[in-house]
């Protein structure tokens, strides 16, 4: 698939990304079951396979289209990302964290297999999503400088600064009110951090100036709260088919979120303000993108 110059909507970036992206997943699904025999290899291409929205690869690739990359190659950047958000999501799924049976239309990793070896799938997905990395930027022949980088933007945004210490803060945040400062540090680490690491990303393999990529990453801060705002209203006026997901699990957590302090019409203004914003970030530093303009608003908008 090429790609295009004219203004994409978000359906059809997000059917590109997937597209794009999935093959790469697949193939290390397939490559995964053969290295790894038995349950864990299985339950790998599971959660790889898994039919996510494919949002950060959408993210990623239009940042890279946006500072001039042309290459699909892309996609095998775009999928490391996806690895770890795939990590993230069968831990987060855990008995042991939000506990949950239901995701992406389907059993959770731990409910189709169980939780051990759920536990080992997902610490195995963080290997596998550097030698993506790895193969990805290869592919786009970028040097190994530009690799270390990304690999270290990657994985700081999935540790303890970004990614892990949200969790591990909203964890801890279960069973009292939290005031909306906190939640929004909050949201920033444990959804956000990935979010702005995908909008990097494609602005660092596209060979973006320092100034892009800064702008890139104050889109990516913006709309990686605005996406968990948005999920924290999902939750709530959503049903568990057209999520996926099960829903109403935030209540039934008892947790904080933009819905229970603000209430959903002002956590949904909140979110369109973010997305504003986002985009203005981009424009004050010269960088319009209409593919990143209608991701913002579909982060914001979307029922699923
Ligand atoms: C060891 C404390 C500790 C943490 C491990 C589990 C974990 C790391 C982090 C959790 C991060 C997480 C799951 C954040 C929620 C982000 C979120 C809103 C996910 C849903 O994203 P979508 O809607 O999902 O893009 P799909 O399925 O479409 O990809």
């Amino acid at each position: 698939m090429s790609s295009s110059t004219s203004s994409p909507t978000a359906t059809a970036l997000l059917a590109e990304a997937r597209h794009l992206t999935d093959a790469i997943l697949g193939d290390w699904a397939t490559r995964l079951e053969c290295e790894i025999p038995g349950a864990n290899g299985a339950a790998l291409g599971y959660a790889l396979r898994g039919p996510g929205k494919r949002v950060r690869p959408a993210l990623l690739i239009s940042a890279y289209r946006a500072v001039g990359g042309r290459d699909d190659a892309i996609a095998g950047v775009a999928a490391a990302v996806e690895a770890v958000h795939t990590y993230s999501l069968v831990h987060d799924d855990l008995p042991c964290m939000d506990d949950d049976d239901y995701r992406r239309g389907r059993a959770t990793t731990h409910r189709q297999f169980d939780v051990a070896t759920a536990t080992r799938a997902g610490f195995l997905l963080v290997p596998v999503a550097a030698r993506m990395l790895v193969g990805g930027v290869a592919a786009l022949g970028l040097d190994p400088e530009t690799l270390g980088r990304m690999a270290s933007v990657l994985f700081r945004a999935g540790g303890a600064e970004g990614m892990v210490g949200g969790q591990w803060l909203d964890l801890a945040a279960e069973q009292r009110v939290v005031e909306l400062p906190e939640l929004t540090a909050i949201h920033r680490g444990k959804t956000g951090a990935l979010i702005r690491a995908a909008c990097e990303l494609g602005g660092m393999a596209g060979q973006g100036d320092p100034d892009t990529i800064g702008a890139l990453s104050a889109y990516g801060d913006e709309i990686g709260v605005a996406f968990q705002i948005a999920d924290d209203v999902l939750d709530c006026t959503g049903t568990s088919a057209q999520l996926g997901k099960t829903a109403g699990r935030d209540e039934a957590l008892a947790k904080s979120t933009y819905v229970r302090l603000l209430g959903i019409e002002r956590a949904r203004e909140e979110a369109l303000v973010l997305a504003d914003r986002a985009v203005a970030r981009l424009d004050a530093a010269g960088l319009p993108s209409s593919a990143l303009a209608a991701l913002a608003d579909y982060i914001v908008t979307r029922n699923s």
